[in-house]
């Protein structure tokens, strides 16, 4: 059992990739498999959708590839485990809690939620600190709409989130494997969160959002790593103080607080330069392309951090 795991590379990255493939079945004949083993779960509904501030002319990742290759360690390590072991977990009915220093705390019913005509299609870039991308059209709200509901007070200055627990429907938080200490966690300073840019996602393809890609509710900051992306959250509290962070508190050298995501900081143990593109193919097999200093939206949000070291605020 590692101490600890995430971005072991994972086994596509030190495996040759067919070997990797063929052994987990990801994808080819395993992977159709995999959308009629997990059909049952899915129960997509379609979301009225609309183009938001941000339109963008990038050209999504094969949907099947974007819901077939997860990482979400509550169902499991493998990229293959969400999808095959979210069966059991049942999103709906859902409340979002935002609590901490606000003047108006909100529960919020998720399911109402999926029916605002808010809800916006933003085509966001996604790259993982393992050195893979997608390109995900998700639906969802700007985070910003819902803090301001809850009127946060001039003392909060970070935005601390959690995702549920429930070992009964998640494999991954009873069998103790990954050594994450429940509930996933994450943070953002507030004007990041405040950023019109982060998004908490309801769907993604124009439907809800699938067991594996973190529904019924899930956080999307395009600029920064995936893993602060956390998925089905229950909690989000305004606090005064820098909040703990999942893979922070496993491996402080190597997952900072920040996350943006950088081409010339490298993980201690791979480089950052580059990235495999999930679902295209070339001559040579997948595509590999050079990673963007903060994911391309550098234009929209280098301001934020312009007093910074980006090496010490990885
Ligand atoms: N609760 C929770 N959220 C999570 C994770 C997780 O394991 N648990 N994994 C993160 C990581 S490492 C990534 S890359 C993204 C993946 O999102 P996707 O599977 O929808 O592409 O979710 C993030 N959010
Ligand atoms: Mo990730």
């Amino acid at each position: 059992m590692p101490e600890f795991s995430y971005p072991k590379p994972l086994s596509s990255e030190i495996t040759p990739k067919e070997i990797y493939y063929s052994r987990r079945k990801v994808l080819g004949v395993g992977l159709a498999g995999v959308s009629v083993a997990a059909s049952g779960q899915l129960k997509a509904a379609p979301l009225k959708t609309h183009t938001g501030a941000f339109p963008s002319s990038l050209d999504p990742t094969p949907k099947e590839f974007a819901t077939g290759y997860n990482n979400f360690y509550e169902f499991g390590m493998e990229k293959d485990d969400p999808v095959l072991h979210s069966g059991d977990f049942h999103p709906l009915p859902w409340t979002l809690e935002i609590s901490g220093l606000v003047n108006k705390p909100q529960q919020i019913d998720v399911e109402e939620l999926l029916k605002s005509k808010e809800i916006e299609e933003r085509i966001y870039r996604m790259r993982c600190v393992e050195g893979w991308s997608m390109v995900i059209p998700w639906d969802g709200i700007p985070l910003r709409s819902l803090l301001m509901l809850a009127e946060p007070l001039s003392s909060a200055r970070y935005v601390a989130f959690e995702s549920v627990v429930r070992p009964s429907e998640m494999a991954g938080q009873k069998d103790g494997i990954s050594g994450i200490s429940w509930p996933y966690v994450e943070g953002l300073r507030l004007d990041e969160a405040m950023h019109p840019l982060s998004l908490l996602a309801v769907g993604m393809y124009g439907d809800s959002l699938p067991n594996q890609n973190g529904a019924p509710i899930r956080l999307v900051v395009p600029w920064k790593y995936g893993f602060k992306g956390i998925k089905s959250i229950q909690r989000i509290r305004l606090v005064k103080d820098m909040p703990s962070t999942t893979w922070n508190k496993l491996a402080p050298d190597e997952y900072g607080f920040y996350a943006n995501v950088n081409p010339k900081v490298d993980h201690p143990r791979w480089s950052q330069a580059t990235e495999r593109v999930i679902g295209s193919k070339s001559l040579f097999g997948e595509k590999r392309q050079p990673t963007l200093m903060f994911n391309g939206y550098g234009e929209q949000v280098a301001d934020l951090y312009k007093d910074m070291d980006l090496r010490v605020n990885f």
